[in-house]
């Protein structure tokens, strides 16, 4: 792979003055937030991490947690970003697994990672600024001098992005500095990148969705700006009058969005509103093209460091409900159940190939050899391409719930209500949900004899679980639908709560 400048560190020097980053209240020149890095970088190092070292951090959206991918890469640490809607059990399996040295956390997410850190030795915490004496604080630290390196190395991982998957534990997917680097070119190439583009940042920075625009800005030198959380009204106000050009949401972000704005078009000025994470609802759509609000429907993973797939601007109306064609210079194929190439309009499982797909999973070398083969990323996910190879995702998963652009998948949560001791079977499913596309619901049967009420489930789940894959609603029963072979019939317990489906 080849070796090449560090992107903020020749972004700094190609256009020192241009405007990088809107975050925490200030504004900052690539000149500045590159200095920002450095010295971030600098005081990392006097906490003795060094090249190689994971750093975890449970960051909300702002200053810091923009500005710690690009210090990481000065130094030579692999970044771990953790999402910050877990419960502390999730996150100490996370922290680990990846054997992350040091915790940084920031006022809002101290006790949580407090929680995480009580039963794992050899993980350490610091804090964006002094919130306790003897935990050390980024704003505190000396500047060591640690050499900054000015060249990245394309193989190399940059990041662990932790990702659930059909059984057992979430995976930490590698994202290498070429998958980076590849996904912002192809980005660019679709979408353009203008040097007065500004970005808005209000998907979490911990998933790749929020992570990957930051990436984009400085290598192709358009401001950020990031909210510290989802605010429809501020987010309304921002496209209005800040100058925002570019944004990336949810299909639950977006409908919050027009509901807040009634029927006020938006400015020309907005060129782009990419709409990924999870299925995007036709009516949404249409909604959007009435409005005249351009909206571009992407599919992604974190396995392929954000975008696959994104429609074109000029496609938006001809194509409409398309994830676009694979971004350059990636290629999509869809395979039937039988292993066959499909044929146009035909669904099957969708395959990603190029230098966007991960080089595996931490720790992982089974999960790895099944999800890539020969260079093949197989999604899990179905799909297909048209006559002209627009992909079309197909919203038939089972096994995975898609809640507001985060993905639950049911065993996780059924695994939770099984450790409780009055509960002998669970089952869990995703139903449709008019505010999050499908919310997590849950029947349960009682070990003969046991009492516990749904309330104290759901309680027990809370402790357990991130807040989005709790339960919505948990229905204690007496019986589980089964067939005559005496396996659990999912669609049937979806039935109670969708009749007709
Ligand atoms: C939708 C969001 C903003 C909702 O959060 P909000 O309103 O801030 O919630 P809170 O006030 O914190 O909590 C209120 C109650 O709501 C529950 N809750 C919160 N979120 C969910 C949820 N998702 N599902 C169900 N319930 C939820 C809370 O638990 C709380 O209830 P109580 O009090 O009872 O606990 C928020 O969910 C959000 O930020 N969602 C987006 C997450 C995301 O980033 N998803 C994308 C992940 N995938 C990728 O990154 C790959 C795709 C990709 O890269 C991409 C995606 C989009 C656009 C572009 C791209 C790209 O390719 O570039
Ligand atoms: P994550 O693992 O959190 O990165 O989420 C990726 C998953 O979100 C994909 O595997 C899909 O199941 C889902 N997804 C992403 N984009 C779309 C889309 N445009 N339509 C339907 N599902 C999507
Ligand atoms: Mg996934
Ligand atoms: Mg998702
Ligand atoms: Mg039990």
């Amino acid at each position: 792979y080849p070796l090449m400048p560090e992107w903020l560190y020749w972004r700094a020097q190609a256009t020192p003055g241009r405007l990088a980053l809107i975050a925490g209240g200030r504004r900052l020149s690539f000149a500045e937030l590159a200095a920002e890095a450095d010295r971030m970088a600098r005081r990392l190092a006097a906490l003795g991490l060094e090249p190689g070292d994971r750093l975890a951090t449970l960051l909300p959206n702002g200053l810091e947690a923009a500005v710690v991918p690009h210090a990481v890469s000065r130094l030579g640490l692999v970044l771990v970003p953790l999402n910050v809607r877990l419960a502390p059990s999730e996150l100490a399996w996370q922290l680990a697994d990846c054997g992350a040295r040091w915790l940084l956390a920031a006022p809002g997410t101290l006790d949580l990672a407090r929680g995480a850190l009580e039963e794992l030795a050899g993980c350490r915490l610091v804090t964006t600024e002094p919130l306790e004496p003897g935990v050390p604080s980024l704003v505190e630290l000396p500047e060591a001098k640690a050499p900054l390196r000015r060249e990245v190395d394309l193989g190399q991982v940059h990041t662990i992005v932790y990702t659930s998957g059909t059984t057992g534990r979430p995976k930490g997917a590698l994202l290498t500095y070429g998958n980076h680097w590849w996904s912002a070119l192809g980005s660019a190439m679709n979408l353009g990148a203008l040097p007065s583009d500004c970005w808005l940042v209000c998907l979490p920075l911990f998933h790749v969705g929020g992570l990957s625009i930051l990436f984009r800005s400085v290598i192709s030198g358009f401001a950020a700006l990031v909210h510290e959380r989802f605010d429809p009204v501020a987010v309304n106000q921002a496209i209005d009058a800040e100058g925002v050009t570019l944004l990336s949401v949810v299909s639950t972000m977006l409908q919050r969005m027009l509901e807040a704005r009634g029927e006020r078009a938006y400015p020309s000025t907005l060129r782009c509103v990419l709409l990924g994470g999870g299925p995007a609802p036709r009516p949404l759509l249409e909604t959007c093209a009435r409005l005249g609000l351009p909206v571009a429907q992407t599919y992604g993973l974190t396995e392929t460091a954000s975008q696959v797939a994104t429609l074109a601007p000029e496609d938006a109306l001809r194509k409409l409900g398309s994830a676009g064609r694979p971004l350059y210079p990636n290629r999509v194929r869809i395979v039937t159940e039988e292993g066959e190439e499909a044929r146009p309009g035909e669904v099957g499982e969708i395959l990603v190939r190029g230098p966007i797909v991960t080089p595996g999973y931490l720790n992982r070398p089974e999960a790895t050899a099944a999800a890539v083969r020969d260079g093949w990323l197989r999604t899990g996910d179905l799909g297909y391409l048209d006559e002209e190879g627009y992909l079309y995702v197909v919203d038939r998963r089972e096994d995975l719930v898609v809640s507001g652009g985060e993905n639950v998948y049911p065993a996780e949560v059924e695994a939770a209500l099984l450790a409780h001791p009055a509960v002998a079977e669970a089952v869990v499913v995703g139903v449709p949900d008019p505010e999050w596309g499908q919310r997590v619901v849950a029947a349960v049967r009682l070990v003969a004899g046991a009492t516990v009420s749904a309330g104290e489930l759901h309680a027990w789940c809370r402790q357990r679980l991130a807040g989005y894959k709790v339960p919505k609603e948990i229905r204690i029963v007496a019986e589980l639908p089964r067939n005559a072979t005496g396996k659990l019939l999912r669609r049937a317990v979806r039935g109670w709560w969708e009749p007709g489906a």
